[in-house]
């Protein structure tokens, strides 16, 4: 780059960020003074590529507006919820309704039963599930379930996937923590942190060594079959089926956090893409359609060990409320009919092979990895397949490169070790303009 075009950017971005975000800048003043870092999730502070959050005021379709007006192509979709864009019609009618008849109940109510029998049917493994408000509440009530179900206590995880804030979990665990480089969390105790063993992902023998270690003491093997949270890391061939057989062999719990992967990868998840049936399942974010909703699903057997049947408690005031499931139903319903994910595949596959060709032209070293609507940009010449290989991608040069695109109204997650994800909203023209952008900015390199 030359020192003329080093400057211009340079010039551009104090420009933008100073007179194009003043809005945002102000809410981050007031924010500060009330919220932790200003925000209420670490992975929002930008504390990865540095810069001013910016605060966000309405959403459409593929595009966020910010309070300072500008608008942006999305991403990060709220992490991941939004497959169907921003605001899409049918999940708006269906709340607006759902909140007229009362948000939350606390009791049994129709839409809970009306998206469980949705989940059953996308999912053959779930032959019972339990609502609860987060991905977090799913997975922490997985592992309880695990440790009861087997009445043994350690559990593998693999380093550098994130499966929300519960104590156990915050052992070498990615998406936040690892952006914040608090992979291990203060605050969890000795005692607990010591029960859960955190394995390299794609590592075949570092599982098998833990098994001949501690096989009798584990309860469960916890694993997103499709790793998100260190960037897009997809399971070397033979891994999650080697998984399936270990757990089985050692009789330990095999669960698959569907989180992510859930109704994204096909409308069965991983578990239908990658043909594994798990013994429990966590799903959170697309089945909340954008609201706070997140479920567990597994056999009867397991599942009926959970309160009010079984010894292991577990409860939840807003579990199940109208209004979040109002919006999992709508949103379910037209995966279900639509089956949107050839399209979504498609379009995504065709926004990378743009970025690869102009990484190619400027000899940048590009490494995108995706399986079907989520990806990743790695900026390294090697391969990716755990979360050591993912920290060695330039995180400095994604802290640039992110900047660029959101100069350029393209919102990337702020994170290296997190995914992207494209929405149905997300039309070809929409996509041939982020693809334009990505190449303007890889001329800068
Ligand atoms: P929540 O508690 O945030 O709903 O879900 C936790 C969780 C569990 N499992 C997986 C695989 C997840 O990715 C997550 C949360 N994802 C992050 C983004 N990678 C949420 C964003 C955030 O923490 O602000």
């Amino acid at each position: 780059m030359t020192p003329f075009l080093l400057v211009e950017m340079k010039v551009k971005i104090i420009y933008n960020f100073y007179m194009l975000n003043s809005q945002s800048k102000a809410y981050f003043k007031r924010a500060e003074r009330l919220f932790v870092g200003g925000v209420n999730s670490p992975v929002r502070a930008f504390g990865a590529v540095g810069g001013t959050p910016v605060c966000m005021r309405k959403g459409k379709g593929a595009w966020l507006w910010d309070v300072d007006g500008n608008r942006y192509l999305d991403f990060v979709l709220s992490w991941g919820p939004l497959i169907l864009g921003h605001a899409r019609k049918e999940v708006v009618r269906a709340v607006k309704r759902a909140v007229t008849f009362g948000a939350s109940f606390g009791a049994c109510s129709e839409l809970e039963l009306e998206l469980a029998e949705l989940l059953v049917s996308a999912m053959p493994s779930l032959e019972k599930v339990r609502f609860v408000s987060s991905g977090t509440e799913a997975v922490m009530t997985a592992i309880r379930l695990a440790r009861g179900f087997t009445g043994k206590d350690k559990i593998i995880k693999f380093i550098g996937c994130y499966h929300g804030h519960s104590d156990s979990l915050l052992i070498k665990a990615g998406s936040g923590a690892a952006t914040m480089g608090i992979p291990d969390s203060a605050g969890v105790p000795k005692g607990l942190a010591q029960e859960t063993l955190a394995l390299p992902y794609n590592d075949f023998s570092a599982v098998r060594s833990a098994f001949q270690k501690y096989g009798d003491e584990i309860a469960a093997v916890l694993v997103e079959p499709l790793a998100c949270n260190m960037g897009v890391v997809p399971p070397v061939p033979g891994y999650l089926e080697f998984l399936r057989r270990i757990t089985r062999r050692y009789k330990a719990i095999l669960i698959f956090d569907e989180v992510i992967t859930g109704f994204r990868l096909s409308f069965g998840g991983a578990q239908e893409y990658y043909k594994i049936k798990p013994d429990l399942t966590c799903l959170g974010k697309i089945i909340g359609g954008g609201l706070p909703a997140g479920a567990l699903g597994g056999s009867k057997k397991v599942m009926d060990v959970l309160a009010p049947l079984g010894p292991v408690y577990q409860a939840g005031t807003l579990s199940g409320n109208p209004a979040a499931m109002s919006a999992g139903v709508a949103t379910l319903k037209i995966l279900k009919k639509e089956q949107p994910y050839p399209i979504l595949k498609e379009r995504t596959e065709m926004l990378l092979e743009r970025a690869q060709t102009s990484a190619k032209k400027w000899s940048l070293p590009l490494l995108t990895q995706q399986v079907e609507s989520l990806f990743t940009f790695f900026f390294t010449s090697r391969p990716v397949h755990d979360y050591a290989g993912a920290k060695e991608a330039d995180t400095a040069r994604y802290a640039r490169f992110f900047h660029s695109l959101l100069n350029k109204g393209i919102y990337f997650p702020p994170s290296q070790f997190e995914a992207c994800n494209l929405s149905l909203a997300h039309s070809r023209a929409q996509l041939d303009f982020a693809a334009k952008s990505i190449e303007e900015v890889m001329v800068h390199g």
